[in-house]
């Protein structure tokens, strides 16, 4: 069973995508096994994204990131880290499939909605960074 981390970002929270999201999880059969709602402080939104730090957009992500409140879940299931990131969509909206959640919702390449772990490894580093063990009922 893999695990990955999933984050719906301040725009999607603010323009009430929350309902619609989980929607799409659970009619494709991902399980949802942590979830909280949080507003990042500028040094822990500085922290997730760390490995884009030389970024030249570094700096308006973890701003936008920060903006407002944020809702993460731990997903599980069986090659979840993909499964979730087609239905994602491409990080540019411009280029996401028809039916994915950027292709219907997200309204610039950084304001996209959601954020899914790209791998193994960060997934592990990211649903650590954001829950404890006594959070994710495994
Ligand atoms: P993804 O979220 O699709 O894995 P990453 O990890 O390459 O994409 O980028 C992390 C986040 O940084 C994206 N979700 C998006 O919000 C933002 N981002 C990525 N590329 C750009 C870009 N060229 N300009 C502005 N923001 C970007």
């Amino acid at each position: 069973m893999e695990r990955t981390l999933s984050i719906i970002k301040p725009d999607g929270v603010g323009r009430g995508l929350i309902g619609e999201v989980v929607k799409r999880l659970e009619a494709n059969n991902i399980k949802i096994i942590a979830m909280k709602m949080l507003h990042l402080t500028k040094a822990q939104a500085q922290g997730f994204y760390a490995v884009h730090k030389e970024r030249p957009f570094f700096s308006s992500l973890t701003d936008f990131m920060t903006s407002g409140p944020v809702v993460v879940m731990v997903l599980e299931g069986e090659g979840v880290i993909a499964k979730y990131r087609e239905l994602m969509g491409a990080t540019n909206y411009k280029e996401a499939a028809e039916g994915t959640i950027r292709r219907d919702f997200a309204t610039d390449i950084e304001k996209n909605v959601v954020h899914g772990s790209d791998s193994p490894e960060s997934a592990d580093f990211e649903i650590n960074y954001y829950f404890n063990s006594f959070e994710i009922i495994g």
